[in-house]
């Protein structure tokens, strides 16, 4: 007679609970609310090299970029916002972890095509975050936040050209459409499905800072893309389930 011993619950089984877990968006928010600035750089060379997730936040001068940090992060002055195109200049980079272990980082990069810039400064600039949207190691996220009454400019597709290798690579990719409250609902529907067309796979989560808007949703999936199930060879295979044979 063969009795096959009971199973103990397999990490197997526990792995793949983690692969599908969800955060409420009351972790997810309360995980942001501990950023704190960490630095800031004018170039590339002058960011610390990192090991934690970075999720950096680009798009056009004025998007909302600074704004929809400070939301996240419910600090009213954690990046600057301003109404004044090109008020952020430098990459500013925020650290998120509680008890004071940083688990995550947030980057909040200068905008792109604003006229008022010399030509000089634009192409410069350009090149630098060229360079860290292709180099940066660490960088686990792009948050591309778009005006939709204005829709993907040319820098944008510029910008998407950029990261589409690393996105092919696994690189998560973000569209947050700004200033939700500026359209109608059918307007944001349709800005929704047109902007999911364009965004190559990626997601795509309507935001207004003002009317408090998407925040829960784009919370949560920060979290979650900042701390991924266990790789599939962190997982052990459970021994084969032995069989007890009794003549
Ligand atoms: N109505 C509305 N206005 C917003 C929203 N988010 C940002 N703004 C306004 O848009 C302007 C630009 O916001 P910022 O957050 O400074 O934009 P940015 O993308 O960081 O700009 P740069 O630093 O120049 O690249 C400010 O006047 C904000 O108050 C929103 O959800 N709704
Ligand atoms: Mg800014």
């Amino acid at each position: 007679m063969t009795i096959q011993t009971s199973q103990p619950t397999s990490s197997a089984s526990t792995h793949s609970a983690q692969a599908h877990q969800t955060v409420s968006p009351v972790v997810a928010l309360g995980w942001l609310h501990t950023a704190k600035f960490l630095t800031t750089a004018p170039q590339l060379h002058f960011l610390p090299p990192l090991q934690v997730p970075e999720i950096a936040f680009v798009g056009r001068s004025n998007a909302g970029k600074s704004t929809c940090i400070n939301t996240l992060t419910q600090q009213k002055q954690l990046a600057f916002a301003s109404k004044k195109p090109g008020r952020t200049q430098h990459i500013n980079l925020f650290s998120l972890g509680k008890q004071g272990v940083t688990d995550a980082v947030l980057a909040d990069l200068p905008g792109y095509g604003y006229a008022a810039v010399p030509k000089a400064d634009k192409i410069r600039w350009q090149q630098v975050m060229a360079n860290y949207l292709v180099t940066r190691e660490n960088l686990k996220a792009i948050v591309l936040m778009c005006d939709p009454r204005h829709g993907l400019t040319d820098l944008d597709e510029v910008l998407l050209d950029v990261v589409r290798p690393r996105v092919e690579e696994g690189l998560k990719f973000l569209v947050v459409l700004t200033k939700a409250d500026k359209l109608t609902r059918a307007e944001q529907t349709k800005a929704r499905s047109i902007m999911k067309l364009q965004a190559g796979g990626g997601e795509v989560r309507l935001f207004s800072a003002t009317k408090r808007q998407g925040i829960d949703e784009v919370a949560t999936l920060l979290w979650q893309w900042a701390h991924p199930a266990l790789p599939a060879q962190a997982v052990t295979v459970p021994p084969e389930t032995p069989e007890v044979t009794i003549e």
